[in-house]
């Protein structure tokens, strides 16, 4: 059994994708990202950088104590180690879903988070900021344009590292971004989007919660007012 500390945002639903689509039992547990449930201390104590997801692994495959993991790649590898699917298993392949594995976590989610903070989310609008991520999202799907021209998926078979890239591409309205100019991404967008593991991992998030993150001046201040006073 996996215990998911999870919330319905991209990085969340990165986790729910792979449990779905490998069948492993798992259970969540709704951290309220916009209410502060990631300052508590038994969530916390899995996850020290206050930002879902996290995992608990009930049955490691060591037979030993639970394994608690935070970050969402490195649950990702772990789940792929663990089920010995959706990574390549020979040493060049397995290299490439890594590779564009770290591209995601490096890249992707963290410009198209900016992207979110200063394109809705800032309370005054700095034009600077909006351009500087909205065409750094917009240079970042251009390389993954350019990676699904003369393939299915990102790396070999479907793989952690397309379900870690899918989650952040469902919001390029919001990104700024318009699909029609990335024609290889939007086939494989769209072929991800029709899987039955991407629908019932969503179907999931529509169950536990259809609000955005932000939208009370108590959610603004959770989540944007924090300093290391939080976690300390
Ligand atoms: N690098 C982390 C980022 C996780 C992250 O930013 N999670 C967001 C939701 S997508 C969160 O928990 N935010 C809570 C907060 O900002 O306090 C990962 O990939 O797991």
């Amino acid at each position: 059994m996996i215990d998911l500390y999870y919330w319905t945002t991209p990085n969340g639903h990165k986790i729910t994708m792979f449990l779905e689509e490998a069948g492993l039992p798992y259970r969540i547990h709704p951290v309220n990202i916009s209410k502060g449930d990631q300052f508590k201390p038994e969530f916390l104590a899995i996850a020290p950088n206050n930002r879902i997801p996290a995992i608990v692994d009930q049955e490691p495959a060591d037979g030993g104590a639970p394994v608690p993991l935070f970050e969402s790649g490195a649950i990702l590898l772990y789940l792929a180690e663990k089920t010995g699917r959706f990574i390549a298993q020979d040493l060049r392949g397995r290299a490439e879903t890594l590779q564009w594995l770290f591209w995601q976590m490096g890249g992707l989610g963290p410009m198209a988070g900016q992207n979110h903070h200063f394109s809705a989310y800032a309370p005054e609008r700095i034009p600077y900021a909006i351009d500087r991520y909205v065409n750094e999202t917009n240079r970042l799907y251009g390389v993954l344009n350019k990676r699904l021209a003369d393939r299915e998926f990102v790396a070999g078979e479907y793989s952690i590292a397309d379900m870690a890239a899918y989650p952040w591409i469902v919001p390029h309205e919001r990104q700024g971004q318009d699909l029609n100019d990335f024609p290889h991404l939007q086939r494989w967008f769209q072929a991800i989007a029709a899987r039955p593991a991407t629908q019932r991992a969503y179907e999931k998030a529509a169950a536990i919660n259809t609000a955005p993150s932000v939208q009370t001046e108590e959610s603004r201040r959770v989540l944007f007012g924090q300093t290391a006073k939080n976690v300390g």
